[in-house]
């Protein structure tokens, strides 16, 4: 499995999945998840609405998955990531989750390249440092799965990408 750092948005990506930092509504908000919503069109909100009727809304660290619509990738997998306020090891866990939880998503549905922005960093005001630190740890542990071939860290800003240059280089 290669590990991949682009800047970029997300929504202009030939993959299989995407990953959506969504809220627990799963029905649409501002940030990426606006920008998911407005370019892949109606499906994904009707498949967003087909969930939450049989499930319910979705769990701050869970992840659900949706067509992409009129995107060019094959899947958008929506996850919900903590919203950071005073912090903590439990928001730390959490956020673990929704790469996790993605991960597990994207095996099950034989996703082979999938795409990751920096969730809760936006409006959900992570910490940048420690959200990328979290996210690289978290995918590296599966380096050993054999579904999955390409997971690309996508930086909206060039300072998240230097962020993530900075850690991925560390750790080599
Ligand atoms: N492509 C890639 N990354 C993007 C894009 C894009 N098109 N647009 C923004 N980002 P945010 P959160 C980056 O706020 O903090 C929504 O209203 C952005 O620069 O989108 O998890 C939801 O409905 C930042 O690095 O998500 C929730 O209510 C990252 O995406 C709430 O915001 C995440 O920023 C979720 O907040």
């Amino acid at each position: 499995m290669k590990i991949k750092l682009i800047q970029s948005d997300i929504t202009t990506l030939r993959v299989d999945a995407i990953v959506n930092a969504a809220n627990s509504s799963l029905l649409g908000g501002s940030g990426v998840d606006g920008a998911i919503h407005r370019k892949g069109g109606p499906a994904i909100l009707e498949a967003c609405q087909e969930i939450r009727a049989t499930q319910g809304k979705c769990n701050v660290g869970e992840a659900v998955i949706t067509t992409a619509g009129d995107l060019p990738a094959q899947y958008v997998i929506h996850t919900v990531g903590p919203v950071w306020n005073q912090g903590g090891k439990e928001k730390e866990e959490l956020l673990k989750n929704c790469y996790k939880n993605s991960m597990h998503l994207a095996i099950e549905n034989k996703v082979k390249t999938i795409a990751f922005p920096c969730i809760s960093t936006g409006i959900y005001k992570f910490p940048k440092e420690l959200a990328a630190t979290i996210a690289i740890e978290t995918i590296k542990n599966y380096k050993n799965q054999t579904i999955i071939e390409e997971v690309i860290f996508v930086c909206f800003t060039h300072e998240d990408y230097a962020i993530y240059d900075r850690i991925v280089n560390n750790e080599n």
